[in-house]
């Protein structure tokens, strides 16, 4: 059986879920699952790795989904609920989901896919009582794919066996000494590891409660721990940079008592994106805690950390997690010591595929099975500290990684723009925020209401923020577009 579903009927009558004001225990979770895996089946014996995409806010019903379909054999695909049916239609089409399990209020969201698909629509308010048998699931199956933009184009579909999952969560409940009266704040959106993994599964593997928050507020969070049940918080480096600047503009006495409150927290981690070290800082004495970084990837789940006990440095990472083989490697993807190197990581926690892209998947893996991250980090006093990346089209912006090639491909059909080029540029609140160098069409302007026109073919997360015109790129000899160049025609501006 699944291990995070045979360990929750241990906890049965605890609070596995708190949303929307309600708790749920264990027990409602485990049969609202079965009773959605028998309508899944309808009969069948198992799905036998049917893809079943689902649209659910955070909340108990996405638990329950999740699960159910893990319970009944298939292969999870959390969809993006911000994101415009552009984004929504290329998973559909790439995953070729048998069913899309939609909350009502994407109805009218999902409601083309049955005239673009062959994929059946459930609106998970209709599922009724069936009753039948679960199949029993090996954990070297197909469990989720999660969609994770690289420098291809288009994103890619992240395969990760029941295996890979259990690694990653016992991995972290180890490392982080998760325990059953731990109770955690979830406002991550639930189409990532970050939130998926290291909050939603960690707590529920060990018998303790995740609470959603489904809509990031900064003064909804502090609102949440005054009221002093959460002890446990993870959260991108953009978020923490928000809750400062809403904790800094607080009168004093405000800012007081959130500071007691947060003190009383057992652990408050950092990741997705590099943790600048000015963030870290502040929270310090906006919390009283030093928070703990830590460094991972969808295709690997975590792989390094710095210590639950013991010295969190500052500007670093951490060490490999228990169970993870990390090295660093040249080019040439021979190990270095001592020097800046690739992170290439091994383990059980490693992924199994790209899905449908045995190519894509073939080069992302050295000849002797190490998974290539592409970022660049250098060991100082037995810690890793990252210092880049290997390709300038990855952008990290709020903590979502994103391919300017992506980007571009969409700006290209655009009439009005004839050449185009993105970039990340850095940016203390969110990391890095997109730049878009437009090159317009022959007698053609700026393009009008660029931004409305991208909404429909882009997550919000991914739409350019900073914009320049310019007549044409700047090349190397090869033709390349020099993006280098390119970011100090934004700083000037
Ligand atoms: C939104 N805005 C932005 C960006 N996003 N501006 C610049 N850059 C951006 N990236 C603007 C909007 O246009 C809007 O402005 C205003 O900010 C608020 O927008 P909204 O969508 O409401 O933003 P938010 O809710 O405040 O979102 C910020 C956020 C969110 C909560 C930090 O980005 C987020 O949830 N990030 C986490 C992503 C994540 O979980 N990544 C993990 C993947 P205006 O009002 O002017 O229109 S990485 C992972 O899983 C690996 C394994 C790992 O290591 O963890
Ligand atoms: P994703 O593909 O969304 O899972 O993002 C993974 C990428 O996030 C990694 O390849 C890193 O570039 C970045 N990342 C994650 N954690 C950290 C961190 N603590 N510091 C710097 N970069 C990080």
């Amino acid at each position: 059986m699944i291990q995070i579903v045979q360990q929750a009927q241990g906890f049965s009558e605890r609070t596995a879920i708190r949303s929307y004001g309600q708790n749920y225990s264990y027990q409602t979770l485990l049969e609202k699952s079965e009773q959605i895996a028998l309508h899944l089946l309808n009969g069948r014996a198992d799905l036998n790795e049917a893809r079943i995409a689902f649209i659910v806010n955070p909340s108990f019903e996405y638990v329950a989904v999740q699960w159910a379909i893990w319970r009944a054999g298939g292969i999870a695909v959390p969809l993006c609920v911000s994101h415009p049916y552009a984004s929504i239609k290329y998973v559909i089409e790439d995953t070729r989901a048998e069913s899309v399990i939609y909350e009502k209020a994407f109805q009218d969201l999902v409601a083309p896919i049955a005239v673009d698909f062959q994929t059946s629509l459930i609106d998970l308010d209709e599922i009724g009582i069936t009753v039948g048998l679960l199949p029993d699931v090996h954990r070297d199956r197909r469990a989720m794919i999660l969609y994770t933009s690289g420098t291809t184009g288009q994103p890619k579909g992240v395969v990760t066996t029941h295996k890979n999952i259990e690694t990653q969560i016992s991995s972290l409940v180890e490392a982080w000494e998760w325990n059953q009266d731990d109770q955690i704040l979830n406002l991550l959106p639930l189409h990532h590891v970050h939130g998926i993994i290291n909050v939603l599964s960690c707590a529920l593997w060990s018998g303790a409660c995740c609470e959603f928050l489904p809509k990031f507020d900064a003064g909804t969070v502090f609102d949440i721990f005054l009221g002093g049940r959460i002890n446990v918080f993870m959260a991108v480096p953009t978020i923490f940079y928000k809750l400062i600047a809403y904790w800094q503009e607080l009168p004093v006495e405000e800012q007081v008592r959130i500071t007691e409150g947060l003190r009383k927290f057992r652990l408050m981690v950092s990741g997705s994106a590099a943790l600048p070290v000015s963030t870290l800082e502040k929270w310090q004495e906006v919390s009283g805690h030093v928070l703990l970084e830590r460094y991972g990837m969808t295709e690997i789940g975590m792989a390094i950390s710095n210590p639950y006990r013991g010295v969190r440095k500052p500007g670093h990472i951490g060490m490999a997690l228990a169970g993870v083989q990390v090295r660093l490697a040249d080019e040439e993807d021979k190990e270095v010591k001592g020097e800046a190197g690739e992170i290439q990581v091994k383990g059980d926690n490693v992924f199994l595929e790209y899905w449908n892209k045995e190519e894509a998947t073939k080069s992302s893996f050295t000849n002797d099975g190490w998974f290539k991250t592409g970022d660049i980090a250098v060991v100082e006093d037995g810690y890793y500290k990252i210092l880049g990346r290997n390709s300038v089209d990855i952008i990290k912006s709020g903590g979502y990684k994103i391919s300017a090639l992506e980007i571009e491909e969409v700006l290209r059909t655009n009439e009005a723009i004839k050449d185009c080029a993105v970039i990340g540029i850095p940016d203390a609140e969110w990391g890095e925020i997109i730049g878009a160098v437009i090159v317009p069409s022959e007698g053609k302007a700026f393009p009008d209401n660029l931004k409305a026109w991208l909404l429909d073919r882009l997550p919000k997360y991914k739409i350019p923020r900073s914009y320049i015109a310019l007549d044409e790129l700047p090349r190397n000899a090869m033709g390349k577009v020099t993006k280098k160049e390119l970011l100090p025609l934004f700083q000037e501006s």
